[in-house]
């Protein structure tokens, strides 16, 4: 196969020279095509089929236990300017970039299958989807992209009407951490990747393409491509909502774009739209739209369970790639938090022995299609997306941060976006519960300078008709002994239920020198049973903290210099003397 793209063909012809594969294979994404890849990694024992008649179509993958997260010091942003890239990115010269890794690439597919992926990032029809050609020679990348994207032929008719395409090109190369790199050069629209096969350094699809790239293109087009997820709300009074939720890796964005509303909130429906990445576009009514660009969903596995997440623990039963989990006796796949079964072997594929730590990866994931979620909706295919009613900002704080605040306008949400924190988790390689800035979710993902970003966010007023009403939650707020004070999971819908009542015009809320809070009784809590100190230090405001906090919030803010827009210094400036 080949394409009438002149520039694609240009581009595989010059690649092939470069990394000189044995064979080279377009890939169209039929169900033929994922049959024998799948067949070629068992026989290689790249893939482990897992028990067949409890997990049907399920197989397990093991990476190499050094290359399990994505590598945040090992990616770069490679503008002409270093300015551009901004103090929220490393940064290399293209040039410079381009020798680098292109001597890594040389050779490196030799006696290996070169697969060229063309996908579609969001709905096929959608004028918001964007398409990109992604050349691997991982047959586990063409496995997952095929899940994860809109894969195949009709990706390649798209390309070859539109003529444009983002270039990814990724080789597992040796595995050595040492040769590993992921260059992305925003300008010519192009990701260069080597020496990882772990989901977000390889399937350049997901936040390669759909954040960083995807956001520098969104900056130039007036859009936003974003670290969020999508839910679709219905209260009992039939009234219909969609939030947008930009959350850290690892942070619930999955739980929450899939959340099960609890047994004493009968009425409410939840449906997922996504829940990872959201581009958001001005629509032809006037109101900010977000479709979701992914098909699948790539999630954290441990800690998923029937209490947790009954939808993702069902979906994950049949047709799921697992990656770095245990396996039972019975040969089920097995991670901590999961109520049945017990781990024989590890995620490295030794005997399981408790004292070499846990049994699943904590960064062990299932990648599986969006279809099989049952709070799955046919809108995820909607071209237009779904208009958005609120915005949520939220991160991992164990103190500070209470459950629920409101900003008072626009430009007061971009500044709480833009100076959230969260502590950091297992989804990239380095310390785990380290609190740090991380503007929007965004501080792994945004393709440039984070200061010309928060002026792009500032922009949308006045381009939208109807802005969404912004908030910050926090559901991981602990008491001094380490507990959690808020249960989290399907009861984070009494605090969505507050959303869409101040949207709606109706709920109370009392100002603070934050934002909007609500009182304990402006709050649906109807069965839940929480101790009245637990709910006050959840929504009570700790003064001192939050001195100290915005000084922080400050001082980070200050990294980005003269660029930093005058009107979020001002309204940073009008928080901190709020606080007094
Ligand atoms: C992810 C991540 O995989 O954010 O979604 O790391
Ligand atoms: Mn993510």
């Amino acid at each position: 196969m080949t394409t009438t793209n002149a520039a694609l063909r240009e581009w595989v012809a010059q690649t092939a020279k470069l990394t000189q594969p044995e064979h080279i294979h377009w890939c169209t994404g039929s169900d033929t095509e994922r049959d024998e890849l799948v067949e070629l990694m068992l026989q290689r024992g790249d893939l482990i089929e897992l028990n067949q008649a409890t997990f049907p179509n399920c197989y397990l993958h093991r990476s190499h236990p050094s290359d399990v997260a994505r590598v945040e010091h090992l990616t770069f942003i490679c503008t002409k300017n270093k300015a551009d890239a901004g103090p929220n990115n490393n940064w290399m010269d293209p040039a410079e970039a381009h020798a680098k890794i292109d001597a890594l690439f040389a050779g490196c597919m030799k006696g290996r299958t070169l697969y060229v992926v063309p996908y579609c990032m969001g709905p096929i029809t959608s004028p918001y989807a964007r398409c990109g050609v992604e050349i691997t020679d991982s047959p586990y990348v063409v496995l997952n992209m095929r899940i994860m994207t809109r894969m195949g032929t009709q990706a390649l008719h798209r390309i070859e009407k539109e003529g444009t395409f983002v270039k990814g090109l990724h080789s597992v190369g040796d595995l050595n951490p040492d040769r590993r790199f992921i260059m992305h050069f925003p300008e010519e629209l192009s990701i260069k990747s080597i020496g990882s096969g772990y989901g977000g350094n390889a399937l350049l699809g997901k936040k390669c393409h759909a954040l960083r790239i995807a956001s520098y293109q969104a900056r130039t087009e007036g859009w936003l491509a974003e670290h969020m997820l999508i839910v679709g709300v219905e209260n009992p009074r039939g009234e219909v909502h969609y939030i947008a939720g930009a959350f850290p890796s690892a942070c619930g964005k999955t739980n929450l774009g899939m959340l099960i509303p609890p047994d004493t909130m009968p009425g409410w429906k939840v449906w997922t739209i996504g829940e990872d990445i959201a581009w958001l576009h001005v629509g032809s009514d006037g109101r900010l739209r977000a479709i979701n660009p992914e098909a699948g969903f790539f999630g954290v596995v441990p800690g998923t369970s029937p209490k947790t997440n009954r939808n993702a623990y069902e979906m994950i039963h049949h047709d799921t790639i697992y990656t770095n989990v245990a396996v039972t006796a019975d040969n089920e796949p097995w991670w901590e938090g999961r109520t049945s079964g017990t781990p024989v072997t590890d995620w490295k594929g030794n005997p399981y022995d408790k004292a070499n730590g846990p049994a699943a990866h904590p960064n062990s994931r299932f990648t599986v299609s969006a279809k099989q979620n049952p709070a799955y909706n046919h809108l995820m295919e909607h071209p237009e997306g779904v208009p958005i009613s609120a915005i949520l900002f939220g991160g991992r704080r164990r103190e500070v941060a209470p459950l629920v605040y409101e900003a008072r306008d626009w430009k007061h949400g971009v500044m709480v976006g833009a100076g959230m924190a969260s502590e950091t988790t297992a989804a990239a390689v380095g310390a785990v519960g380290v609190v740090r800035r991380d503007s929007m979710a965004m501080k792994p993902f945004c393709g440039y300078n984070f200061a010309d970003y928060f002026a792009h966010w500032l922009s949308f007023e006045g381009k939208v008709k109807q802005l969404p009403k912004v908030f910050h939650v926090n559901w991981f707020r602990q008491d001094k002994d380490g507990k959690f004070l808020w249960p989290g999971f399907g009861d984070n819908l009494r605090v969505i239920s507050w959303v869409i009542d101040r949207c709606e015009g109706r709920a109370k809320a009392h100002e603070t020198p934050i934002g909007l809070l609500p009182h304990k009784e402006d709050l649906d809590l109807k069965g839940l049973n929480l101790p009245d100190s637990s709910l006050h230090q959840l929504l009570d405001l700790d003064l001192a903290a939050w001195h100290a906090e915005i000084d922080q919030i400050g001082q980070y803010l200050e990294e980005y210099g003269d660029r930093l827009p005058a009107a979020l210094r001002a309204e940073y400036q009008r928080v901190k003397k709020a606080l007094g």
